[in-house]
């Protein structure tokens, strides 16, 4: 079986394939680009899942998407769901600016996968705790990777290399429970 995961995100892409390795899964997935419609909403599953819908009507192969987004408790949840439309507009400096002198530097990285088989939807979803680091810290991973520090660690993703960030990431939780469903029941 061939597994499809659409997204325009290389980085995405290489999370998940490393836990597939990491799994022991032989599971080829390929990456797919094609244009997904995003939905408005607070809730992270619900965008995925909307976008798995629209696109379970042109694809006829297993596949799925996932959906992520930051989530910092003193802005209220903001980014969330606008995490992408932030990182390219104010970026991981505007929220630094943001939460400039503020104490409470709680986060949450949310990531919901939509996996469609044979026109069945089933929806994962993975969350890491964490806080937001004073400045930018790392070189490594994509968007907020700089400024996140998960729970249980004093790094931030950034400087995480990819196998430990999967020790940690909402993503890697998501993509785990899907392989143990896959693994169980297709
Ligand atoms: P898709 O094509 O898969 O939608 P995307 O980059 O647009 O790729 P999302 O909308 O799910 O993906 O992600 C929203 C943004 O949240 C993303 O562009 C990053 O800026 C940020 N983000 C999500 N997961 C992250 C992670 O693991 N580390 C750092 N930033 C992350």
């Amino acid at each position: 079986m061939m597994l499809y995961f659409i997204t325009g995100n290389v980085n995405k892409f290489k999370e998940i394939v490393g836990v597939f390795r990491e799994e022991g899964v032989k599971l080829q997935v390929k990456r797919l680009t094609v244009n997904k419609i995003e939905i408005q909403s607070k809730d992270i599953s619900s965008i995925a899942k909307y976008a798995a819908i629209d696109l379970s009507k042109k694809i006829n192969k297993p596949f799925f998407v996932e959906d992520a987004g930051l989530f910092i408790e003193q802005l209220k949840g903001f980014p969330g769901p606008y995490s992408h439309y932030v990182y390219d507009t104010i970026g991981v400096q505007g929220i630094l600016k943001l939460l400039e002198n503020v104490e409470n530097r709680k986060a949450i990285f949310v990531s919901a996968i939509a996996l469609v088989v044979c026109d069945e939807i089933y929806m994962f979803e993975g969350k890491t705790k964490g806080s937001i680091s004073d400045k930018p810290r790392g070189s490594k991973g994509f968007g907020f990777d700089p400024i996140f520090i998960p729970k249980g660690s004093e790094r931030t993703f950034a400087e995480m290399d990819l196998k430990e960030k999967n020790k940690f990431s909402h993503r890697a939780k998501a993509a785990r429970k899907m392989i143990k469903f896959i693994l169980k029941h297709i």
